[in-house]
């Protein structure tokens, strides 16, 4: 049937920042300029102009108009934007628009840790649940993991760390780009906002103690001395075959394996480890040691067996296979003279950021400069420059690319197609953005980037927020094993504050090719649990999430 995507007024459904850029897109055919008016919540109208024409906007087939409201700066709540009979959601502007979903995207985390209680005081009661894969029946427990049969003889205490995403899988590919981006966070805004997780009376910046949680699951992964490979890292743990949904961890009967060590993620930990050195060396010195010495050790074993690679396919878990792995040398090497200063990384460093590949588990070759442009004092005045050039560089195609579509988006794929977990490539293009705004003052960088986030909390082809809790049309069947409400009502929706993956041309799942056959890039999309390839969430797209929301609330 027809899709209905409600109002063709089309906002930010959470709202504005009052300094921030004020902007909304309007689906019509109509090609000259029409009146918009903005309303308060008593329906008066306090601002009124003309859009401006735009035509077809190519991802999403859509013609539309814009609209800047940005003469008006006053709070408030309850806004609506207006042209002729047509009426957006309602929206705020507000200083501290941004301060709930920081937190809340940062909970996300919590919610999904693994060898823990999830605890009502914290979660509330609709999220709380037990420990999972602690080794109670009918868990077989992640303390005592067998190699996937025939491939090693030991076993090893991989516990804790984070699920992936909607299934009960722990990848060390992806689960350091998480891990990483939570520490990226903590440099790049001081965070020392609290969170409802058990640790938040220590001392430690709660962020910290959350990316903790995952690290010391990380360095579990490693081959253990006197073992064949020794020094490489796992590439994953997790069940015989995919665990059924509306599942609760602790209630997974699966046996679960350990599946072959892979250069990459050998690398992964070298990289993480580098970063954790550096980062909590001022919070807790042992541990940041202990990260330092696993992350050389990976680093050497890494070099020794440089082409060693996870294979495609497979049951039970995700592959998260990769070929190319010159990336994952450079960052980890990146990472590694960041944190020691040691001129013999340097010469491994390789890549640089670029911005047709952006970032992503899978290609990490950008994140060796964003490394660097946290330590600026390990490179002479005349790389500090060239590097403040690369990312500007960088950050100069985002721009065009947000400027030149009608919803504004800094992700705009050369090749017309959305991939799988497209919002990450969005908010992870604005976090590119947000650090050059930061390295070069820029204001237009810092704008785009903000008007990044309109366009994952609803300035889009489907009038629909991304994010869960925050919104009118908001996605909140993402597919989760626990958070399962829509197929079993004894389970929880997700938790506020929940990315989906969004958009994927691909059509990946039963449901999206059941339904979304000929859809345009931008509105390949559904909000049903089953679709996993367009509405899974995952630790790498929330903490993408968490960094540019932490930027924006700073902003
Ligand atoms: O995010 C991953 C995406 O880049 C891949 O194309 C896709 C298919 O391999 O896998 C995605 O990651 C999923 C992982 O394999 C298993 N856990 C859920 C992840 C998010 O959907």
């Amino acid at each position: 049937g027809v899709r209905d995507f409600g109002s063709p007024v089309r906002v930010n459904q959470l709202g504005y920042l009052p300094s921030g850029p004020h902007r909304a897109t309007y689906v019509t055919t109509a090609t000259t300029p029409l009146e918009w008016r903005l309303v308060d919540a008593s329906n008066t109208t306090v601002a009124r102009g003309k859009t401006t024409p735009y035509g077809a906007d190519a991802l999403s087939g859509d013609d539309v108009q814009l609209i800047d409201f940005g003469s008006y700066r006053k709070s408030g709540s309850g806004f609506r934007l207006v042209v002729g009979e047509d009426v957006s959601e309602p929206f705020d502007i507000a200083k501290n628009l941004y301060s709930k979903l920081r937190q809340e995207s940062l909970e996300y985390f919590y919610n999904n840790r693994s060898g823990i209680p999830i605890e009502a005081k914290y979660v509330g009661d609709a999220w709380a649940r037990a420990a999972g894969h602690v080794g109670v029946a009918p868990n077989k427990g992640d303390t005592s993991v067998p190699c996937v049969p025939g491939s090693c003889d030991y076993s090893l205490d991989v516990r804790g760390g984070w699920y992936d995403a909607g299934d009960h899988g722990k990848y060390v590919v992806n689960g350091a780009i998480a891990a990483w981006q939570l520490l990226d966070l903590y440099e790049a805004t001081d965070d020392k906002i609290a969170l409802k997780i058990p640790e938040n009376t220590n001392r430690v910046p709660d962020v910290l103690d959350e990316a903790r949680w995952q690290i010391d699951f990380l360095l579990r992964m490693q081959v253990p001395a006197g073992q064949p490979l020794a020094g490489m890292v796992h590439h994953k743990i997790h069940d015989a075959a995919w665990t059924g949904m509306a599942l609760a961890p602790a209630s997974d009967p699966q046996p679960r394996y350990l599946y072959p060590p892979s250069t990459a993620a050998t690398l992964n930990v070298a990289a993480i480890g580098a970063r954790c050195a550096r980062v909590y060396a001022r919070w807790d010195h042992a541990f940041a040691n202990r990260c330092l010495s696993i992350a050389q050790k990976a680093w050497t074993a890494a070099l020794q067996h440089p082409a060693v690679y996870a294979p495609d396919g497979g049951v039970g878990g995700g592959a998260y296979d990769d070929v190319k792995v010159t990336d994952e040398f450079s960052w980890a090497a990146a990472e590694l003279f960041t944190a020691t200063g040691k001129t013999a990384y340097k010469r491994h460093i390789t890549t640089t950021l670029k911005a047709a590949d952006g970032f992503s588990w899978q290609e990490t070759g950008g994140l060796a400069d964003l490394a660097l442009a946290r330590a600026p004092w390990r490179l002479s005045i005349l790389d500090q420059l060239k590097l403040v050039g690369r990312i500007a560089k960088a950050a100069d195609t985002y721009l065009a690319d947000l400027r030149s579509q009608g919803y504004a988006n800094p992700y705009k794929p050369a090749n017309g197609r959305y991939v799988w977990g497209s919002n990450s490539g969005t908010a992870n293009n604005a976090m590119i953005l947000a650090l050059a705004a930061d390295l070069t003052g820029r204001s237009a960088y810092k704008s785009a980037a903000l008007e990044s986030l309109d366009y994952l909390l609803g300035r889009n082809a489907l009038n629909q927020s991304y994010v869960t809790g925050y919104g009118e049309r908001d996605s909140h069947q993402q597919h989760h094993r626990f958070w399962s409400h829509s197929l079993n009502p004894a389970f929880p929706s997700p938790y506020p504050g929940s990315l989906a993956g969004g958009p994927n041309s691909g059509l990946q799942d039963p449901v999206a090719q059941r339904n979304l056959q000929g859809c345009a890039p931008a509105k390949c999309y559904l909000d049903e649990l089953g679709s996993y390839s367009t509405n899974e969430v995952a630790i790498n797209w929330n903490s993408a999430l968490a960094w540019l929301t932490a930027y924006a609330d700073e902003a």
